[in-house]
């Protein structure tokens, strides 16, 4: 088989470069290790910024999250007992995110790519890949006990942080930057009314940092922070309502509605960045090239943000016969992916309790805050990260 750009990886990334392409007439194959229903099993991220709708809209695919989206002017940043809100769209001049899940979203990618007859091999097994420095980069891939191999000119690596992308470059041709952060976020899914539907609430407490977010009017998503060896099965459901509430202040916690959870899991908290993210004609976007702790919202943003300068640099390439956009590419695309990185990391050294952070960084942290709700110019920083920095920096 022939195509002109082959994508391994069917998750946000991949799905949405794939309809970007195909929307240029560029002609493109996913392959998938897992089945659909998998990938939109993945409970993940919920909160978009301004360009990633618009990416969507670019896509073809905007329709349910401008129908079903709920677009948020401003976060609360609850300590000592006290929420405070940031005024997001006051302070970046009338911007905004939008709640929308990774879920939903990657179910409107996958309806698109569905209708359009353009081939996507789920359970593809096995896959591997290989000339991808010369000009014609193969990948082969085991389907239903057969063998197959796609011809290409350029190879997309969406396939997040664990894929088979990174790992097939040559050791010594890419730089790996890395910090593990010693707690996860145990988070539980209800299908109950959110607490706070119109900002979500991120609070440092003594007990640890806590999270109120959601899917929409009628589905909540809340997140505790937890030790790194802490286990989902240590968690019923009343527990976490209960250490939840205990987290928040008392007008909060009276408010939240409880049920059963739909969904409950441990993610560990991690920053991760690979350089480059070109190797000849291999192209890494998204997880497959960095990873976020989620405490800014960015990791699903970012792997879209990476798929817009591929997708523009790509149809250059066809298009125009200019290789500019894919020759600068790793260079303009790390530069924001760095300063979002630089964003998590430090909201999440802001929100979280350090076991062994006491004393003097405890304080630290604590005049942080309230510098931040009281100062225009720290929450003017917070606000425009926050919304998304432009994908042209200066
Ligand atoms: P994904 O979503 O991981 O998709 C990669 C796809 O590639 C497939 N794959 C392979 N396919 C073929 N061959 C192979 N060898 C393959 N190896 C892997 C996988 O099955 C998968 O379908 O990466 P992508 O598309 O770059 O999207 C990135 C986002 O998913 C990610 O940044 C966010 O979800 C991160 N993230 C969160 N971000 C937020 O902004 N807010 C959150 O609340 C949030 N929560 C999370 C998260 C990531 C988590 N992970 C990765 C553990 C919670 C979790 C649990
Ligand atoms: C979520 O809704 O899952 C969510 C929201 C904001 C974050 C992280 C996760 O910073």
């Amino acid at each position: 088989m022939r195509t002109q750009v082959a994508i391994i990886g069917a998750g946000p990334s991949g799905l949405l470069l794939a309809q970007l392409l195909h929307k240029a007439g560029i002609d493109n194959v996913i392959l998938e290790r897992q089945s659909g229903d998998y990938v939109l099993g993945r409970i993940r991220a919920g909160i978009l910024e301004q360009g990633t709708v618009d990416l969507l809209h670019e896509a073809g695919v905007g329709r349910h999250v401008a129908a079903d989206g709920i677009v948020h002017h401003r976060i609360e940043l609850a300590f000592a007992g006290v929420r405070h809100p940031i005024d997001v769209h006051g302070l970046t001049g009338g911007k905004v995110v939008t709640a929308y899940g990774q879920t939903e979203m990657t179910r409107d990618l996958m309806t698109a790519r569905a209708a359009e007859g353009r081939l996507t091999v789920y359970q593809a097994g096995n896959v591997s890949l290989h000339d991808f420095d010369g000009n014609q980069p193969r990948v082969r891939y085991d389907k239903d006990g057969q063998s197959h191999e796609i011809v290409c000119d350029f190879i997309a690596g969406c396939d997040g942080f664990h894929g088979v992308s990174r790992a097939s470059v040559p050791q010594g041709a890419v730089t790996e930057y890395e910090k593990i952060y010693p707690f996860g976020w145990l988070g539980v899914l209800a299908d109950t009314p959110p607490v706070s539907p119109h900002a979500v609430v991120y609070g440092n407490s003594e007990r640890g940092f806590s999270l109120c977010s959601m899917r929409s009017l009628a589905r909540s998503r809340y997140y505790v922070q937890v030790p790194l060896d802490d286990k989902v099965e240590n968690w019923s459901d009343q527990r976490f309502w209960d250490e939840l509430r205990r987290r928040l202040d008392a007008e909060l916690a009276q408010r939240i509605v409880t049920g059963p959870s739909i969904e409950k899991s441990i993610a560990p908290l991690r920053s991760f960045v690979a350089e480059p993210m070109r190797f000849g004609r291999l192209f890494l976007a998204g997880d497959a090239a960095h990873i976020v702790p989620p405490t800014g919202a960015k990791g699903l943003n970012l792997a879209a943000s990476d798929v817009k300068y591929l997708s523009t640099s790509l149809i250059e390439h066809y298009q125009d016969h200019s290789d500019a956009g894919l020759d600068t590419y790793s260079q303009r695309t790390l530069r924001r992916v760095w300063k979002a990185a630089r964003f998590s990391w430090w909201l999440t050294s802001l929100m979280h309790r350090f076991p062994d952070t006491a004393g003097f960084g405890q304080r630290v942290q604590e005049a942080e805050l309230d510098y931040l709700v009281h100062s225009n110019a720290l929450s003017t920083s917070l606000a425009e990260n926050y919304v998304g920095l432009p994908f042209e920096l200066h």
